[in-house]
């Protein structure tokens, strides 16, 4: 699992909203209406939710300790939601208490482990990695226009990218699974999904889920001219001139989208 680094995130608290924009020309869908989509809720009750509840976002030290500007990257996600958003003066358990004694509906929180929303007025509790893989997952399908039936290659079979397969194979989608550990392909086959044996193969995908976690290996010429990548794996897999070239093709961001989706399965 990756840990975020402050200079990748530096951006995300004055771009926060900006993204919201750029993601709705893309798909259609902003974090409002893609909350609503992976949690259930109509838009007008995430709307109804940003509107009245306050969220707070705890720092915590545990572990590898805080990582500077995490809260407040979390707090301009959800304030670009539209939500009455704040980062506790305190971190830890006293921050959990600080979020409780200024009335926060929803309290956000990461260790190394887990990063999750919790609820504290119905005990819902959210988890950022379903969250995210849902909510790529989504993007990737609303990209497409109708994944049902489309070959679909998900790279990587990590937590986020077992929990992709699983989404668009729910949605109709013909599901390839390319892992670079062998001793993971047979869990891929036993759970149902066809293996990419070898990476020229991707080159016949349109639609491809990447939740590969190693940088800059996936250069344009090994994908199909017309790709459409939907890509929570951090960093980004897309070479600097693959990712200039395919600038209207991908989808990535490090916490938004993740972050938006927790709100809404957390309401
Ligand atoms: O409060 C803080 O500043 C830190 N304790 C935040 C830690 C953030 N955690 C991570 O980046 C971990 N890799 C877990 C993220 C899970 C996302 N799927």
């Amino acid at each position: 699992m990756t840990r975020l680094k402050t200079e990748w995130i530096r951006t995300i608290e004055e771009a926060a909203s900006s993204w919201n924009d750029i993601l709705k020309q893309k798909t259609g869908v902003g974090y409002i209406e893609l909350a609503a989509c992976i949690s259930g809720n109509s838009v007008e009750n995430i709307k109804a939710a940003v509107s009245e509840y306050k969220t707070a976002v705890v720092p915590v030290t545990s572990g590898e300790g805080v990582i500077t500007d995490f809260a407040e990257s979390v707090t301009a996600i959800t304030a670009a939601m539209g939500f009455n958003s704040f980062v506790t003066d305190k971190t830890d358990v006293d921050g959990i208490y600080e979020a409780y004694m200024k009335s926060a509906d929803i309290i956000y929180m990461a260790d190394d482990n887990r990063y999750i929303a919790v609820n504290t007025k119905t005990g819902r509790i959210s988890d950022n990695n379903k969250a995210t893989a849902y909510g790529f997952a989504e993007l990737l399908c609303l990209m497409a226009g109708e994944i049902k039936n489309k070959k679909t290659a998900v790279l990587g079979y990590g937590i986020i990218g077992r929990l992709m397969a699983e989404y668009l194979r729910n949605k109709g989608a013909v599901v390839y699974v390319y892992e670079q550990n062998d001793d993971l392909k047979g869990k891929i086959i036993s759970d149902g999904y066809f293996c990419i044996e070898n990476i020229r193969e991707l080159k016949q995908f349109k639609y491809i889920a990447d939740a590969t976690n190693t940088g800059g290996w996936l250069g344009s010429d090994m994908l199909a001219s017309d790709v459409l990548i939907s890509a929570p794996g951090i960093p980004l897999s897309l070479d600097v001139q693959a990712a200039e070239q395919l600038k209207a093709r991908y989808i990535h961001d490090l916490l938004e989208i993740g972050t938006a989706v927790m709100a809404g399965m957390a309401v």
